[in-house]
């Protein structure tokens, strides 16, 4: 099994599982079931927000100073804007090339050619490999656009949120979607005009939130020049602390293994209607009477419910 080898510290049995998982490659199920048990004791930090605002770089950055803190590193990069080459990571591929000779750092691009929902799943399943790999740190890096991306940073346990100035009503734009899960807001590009706008506005925001552990810090930081970087670790681990003490924590890594369960029953039981009762031929025929407003589909469902149970 790869996962022996991945337990073991074999590198190359991680990437192919990690391939398996990108491709939803059925292979990869009893690999990630045997993995589990070993899984649970990385810190995972989520670090999202609009494409080209620095993401990347703050990632490079970041595995930089866990390194030079003696932490392992694992590096998930989701981009869903990519679907069929995944190109456009490319760049960050060169860019992390530094760390690429470096065994204590393994980094993974999900190019995520699953279907809906498969983004957020893959990705927490790479996670997941990372952390039976034994990486102390895994920084998952996601375009914060859709209802996957929140998915995705739901999965951490610290969610870093980036801004940039010069992007107009960012603070607004971004309200509904990703500003509410930030534990820590980084208002990256510094060095260029509006920064402190920028923070201001997210100060603005947070002043109608509550004044508890959840209460989210606000780092600025220069990534190209490296600036800020320290700051930025000390806000992670500051609310993970803050986070431990009020339970905040605990009750995330409930709510994380309750969506894990709920997904892979459905997924599962989804697996079971299709081998048992909705062949691909049944499915056609339903969908056509569907169509024809023969059958409704609260009735089309039960019905297959009730052919699954008997
Ligand atoms: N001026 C400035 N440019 C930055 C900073 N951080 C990143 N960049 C540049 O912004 C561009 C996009 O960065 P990238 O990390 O790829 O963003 P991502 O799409 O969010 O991953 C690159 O050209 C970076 O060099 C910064 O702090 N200041
Ligand atoms: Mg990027």
């Amino acid at each position: 099994m790869l996962a022996e080898r991945i337990l073991k510290g074999d590198v190359r049995s991680a990437s192919r599982l990690m391939r398996w998982i990108d491709d939803r490659d059925p292979g990869a199920i009893p690999e990630l079931q045997a993995l589990f048990s070993r899984t649970g004791r990385a810190r995972i930090v989520g670090i999202t927000g609009s494409p080209g605002t620095g993401k990347s770089t703050l990632t490079d950055t970041l595995i930089g100073a866990y390194r030079r803190q003696g932490k392992t590193v694992g590096v998930v990069a989701v981009d869903p804007t990519s679907p069929f080459t995944g190109g456009a990571l490319l760049g960050d591929r060169i860019r992390m090339q530094d760390h690429a000779t470096d065994p204590g750092v393994f980094i993974r691009s999900l190019a995520t050619r699953g279907a809906l929902g498969g983004l957020s799943r893959a990705s927490s399943d790479v996670v997941r490999v990372l952390d039976a790999m034994g990486k102390d740190v895994i920084l998952v890096e996601t375009v914060g656009v859709g209802q996957d991306e929140v998915e995705i940073v739901a999965t951490a346990d610290v969610s870093v949120v980036v801004l940039v100035p010069g992007l107009g009503d960012e603070v607004q734009a971004q309200k509904a979607g990703i500003m509410e899960i930030a534990d820590v807001f980084v208002v990256n590009k510094a060095d260029r005009e509006g920064a402190e706008r920028v923070v201001a506005e997210i100060q603005s925001m947070l002043s109608m939130a509550a004044h508890d552990a959840r209460r989210p810090e606000i780092v600025q930081t220069v990534a190209v020049r490296d600036e800020g970087i320290d700051a930025l670790l000390l806000a992670i681990e500051a609310f993970r602390g803050r986070a431990e003490d009020a339970g905040l924590l605990q009750q995330r890594r409930r709510a994380q293994a309750q969506q894990l369960f709920l997904d892979t029953l459905q997924e599962r039981l989804m697996q079971a209607v299709r081998a048992r009762v909705l062949t691909p031929a049944e499915s056609e025929r339903t969908i056509a009477r569907l169509a024809a407003r023969e059958l409704d589909p609260l009735g089309a469902a039960e019905d297959v419910v009730r052919r699954l149970l008997h």
